[in-house]
């Protein structure tokens, strides 16, 4: 669990670093008319942070298994409308989410991340796993943005 929050922690002041020297225009190039530009990705992230505290914080309180919060991806991106924001703001709203789930991880009681919780198809996981999936998918985008 300490390598999981060191590892959102360390992303928390390396992505603004790196979003930084990125130019607006290099930001919204989708690479085809549906796939998500660089900024939009970064959108998806601010969706994902927004889905998971929501897990995170239910997850310690509501009846096991929680029974998680699902969103439409595809549909989150384009109603949160981040194609037509200034990549900056988006960057904006990412750190900030990103902080208060840092801040939400790493209160947890260590007895709650064993709570269990129902991520569909008949697969019960842990609190616990939730977290690490949570940065697993952060990291598997942010090789996307800048990884070529
Ligand atoms: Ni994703």
């Amino acid at each position: 669990m300490k390598a999981t929050i060191d590892r959102l922690h360390h992303w928390i002041t390396e992505v603004p670093v790196k979003i930084g020297t990125l130019s607006e225009l290099e930001s919204s190039i989708r690479p085809q008319p549906h796939k998500w530009s660089k900024k939009e990705i970064l959108g998806h992230l601010c969706d994902s942070a927004l889905t998971n505290m929501q897990r995170f914080v239910r997850a310690q309180y509501e009846p096991q298994p929680y029974v998680v919060l699902k969103y439409a991806q595809n549909q989150w991106v384009e109603h949160m409308n981040y194609q037509n924001q200034p990549v900056r703001q988006i960057l904006n709203l990412w750190i900030a989410l990103n902080t208060q789930a840092l801040s939400v991880i790493t209160t947890i009681p260590e007895d709650r991340l064993m709570y269990t919780c129902d991520i569909g198809e008949g697969q019960i996981v842990t609190l616990e796993w939730l977290i690490k999936d949570y940065v697993e998918h952060l990291e598997h985008h942010l090789e996307q943005i800048f990884g070529s």
